[in-house]
């Protein structure tokens, strides 16, 4: 038999060198309440943007479908939250989780590390890690093992650590006793719904996806024309809701020592540099960060997206130089919105002159979007 204290301390034992951290057991349950919460929210579109439907809603609330036999999840929230560098102007906002190294490398390591040990103390193979790489509800088994409360801005917040934890899990075969949920939330509380600029949290636990600003930074066409003004300056996801979220603000950035800035320039970068911003660079100062996936391209657009809202006329021959150069019609389509926004005679005249010999037809149409305005 193998005892729950002495599972729960080597997964404390691991994570000693990545900050604070939480650990509490959830049965490995069906969850049939998130199974028909995931499934609403699909069939409304809310997560349109990621193809998500029934087969994603049953294999995420069935931990037996990351381990066969699954008896205990073993839920950890690793604290990340680090100061907001101070910006200057012509910055982007990066969001907290995406400037320091690639969470998921880190965590992995401390959860394969710890899920070793306990194979070893158990004598035999009884776990599986996860850590955003499975389709398992992280959220609702980590609330279920009362690692915190479900926020109205979505975000699992714990009591100790605020919201700005990540979350990973050890499935095991092993029979741990489970721990209580909480008994608390949000209460009358409304900052988050009121401080997000999209208007995608709808107050009732439920976001509209498509309209998180996270995710229209991460998406890889596109982004909706008439939701680019609310980007504001962010180029990498978004803090706003957490920021003002009061259980995360007391929690302040306790524990979270290995989550700085890898540097600079992906703390704050400056956003002509984003916007000029090739492999070479690319692989230097973000591929190893969380907001590496995408690839360079999905970033230059986010600072062509940035700059339009920056309005400031200083930066249109970089704009001019991204629509005439860029390889990515993605870029230089949201260039020519970016032109448009600032609305200067040089920017106008750059998309006149620009139409006549643009060839991708995304492209044209962003410039005639801009044209039939003016
Ligand atoms: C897709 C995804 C996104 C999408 C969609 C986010 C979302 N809210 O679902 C986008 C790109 C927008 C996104 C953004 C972010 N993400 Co994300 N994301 C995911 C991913 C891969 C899947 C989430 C999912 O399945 N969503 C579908 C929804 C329906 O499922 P859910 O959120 O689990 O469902 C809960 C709600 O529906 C709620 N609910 C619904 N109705 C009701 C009713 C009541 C009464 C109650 C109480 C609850 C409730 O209960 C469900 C279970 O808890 C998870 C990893 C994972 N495997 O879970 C990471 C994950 C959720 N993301 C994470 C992070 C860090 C972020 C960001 C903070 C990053 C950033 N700063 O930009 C933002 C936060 C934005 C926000 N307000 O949610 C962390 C969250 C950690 C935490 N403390 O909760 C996760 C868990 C990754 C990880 N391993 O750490 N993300
Ligand atoms: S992350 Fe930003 S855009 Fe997304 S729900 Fe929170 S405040 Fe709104
Ligand atoms: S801001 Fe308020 S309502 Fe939103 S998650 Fe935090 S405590 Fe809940």
């Amino acid at each position: 038999m193998v005892a729950k204290e002495a599972v729960v301390e080597l997964v404390r034992d691991a994570a000693a060198e990545n900050g604070a951290c939480d650990v509490r057991i959830a049965p490995a349950f069906v969850d049939e309440t998130t199974r028909t919460r995931l499934r609403a929210a699909f069939a409304r579109g809310d997560f349109a943007t990621w193809g998500y439907g029934d087969d994603r809603a049953v294999r995420a609330t069935d931990p037996a479908t990351i381990l066969e036999r699954a008896s205990s999840v073993l839920c950890v929230a690793f604290a990340y939250a680090t100061a907001a560098p101070s910006r200057a102007p012509l910055t982007g906002r990066v969001s907290n989780y995406a400037w320091s190294l690639d969470y998921h490398e880190r965590l992995l390591h401390v959860l394969r590390a710890a899920a070793r040990r306990i194979d070893e103390l158990a004598g035999a193979p009884v776990t599986a890690i996860a850590c955003d790489t499975k389709p398992i509800a992280e959220r609702a088994y980590a609330a279920r093992a009362g690692l915190g409360w479900t926020g109205k801005h979505t975000n699992l917040i714990s009591r100790r650590l605020g919201s700005y934890v990540f979350l990973g899990e050890i499935v095991t075969t092993l029979e741990l006793e489970p721990d209580a949920p909480l008994r608390t939330g949000c209460g009358a509380c409304s900052r988050c719904v009121d401080a997000c600029p999209t208007g995608a949290l709808r107050g009732d636990y439920t976001i509209d996806a498509t309209r998180c600003i996270s995710d229209l930074t991460q998406r890889t066409d596109a982004i909706p024309r008439e939701l680019r003004p609310l980007v504001g300056e962010w180029v990498w996801g978004c803090d706003i809701c957490q920021s003002v979220c009061p259980p995360t603000q007391r929690a302040g950035e306790r524990g979270a020592r290995a989550d700085a800035a890898v540097n600079a320039f992906a703390a704050t970068p400056e956003l002509v540099r984003l916007l000029r911003m090739r492999s070479s660079e690319y692989r230097r100062y973000i591929a190893r960060t969380a907001m590496g996936w995408r690839g360079a391209a999905v970033l230059r657009r986010n600072a062509a997206v940035a700059l339009g809202n920056a309005l400031d006329r200083s930066t249109v021959p970089a704009l001019v130089e991204a629509l005439d150069r860029d390889p990515h019609p993605m870029v230089r389509g949201h260039a020519a919105w970016a032109l448009g926004r600032i609305g200067s005679p040089a920017a106008l005249a750059a998309l006149q002159a620009r139409m006549e010999c643009e060839r991708d037809g995304t492209v044209r149409e962003e410039i005639a979007a801009v044209l039939v305005r003016t």
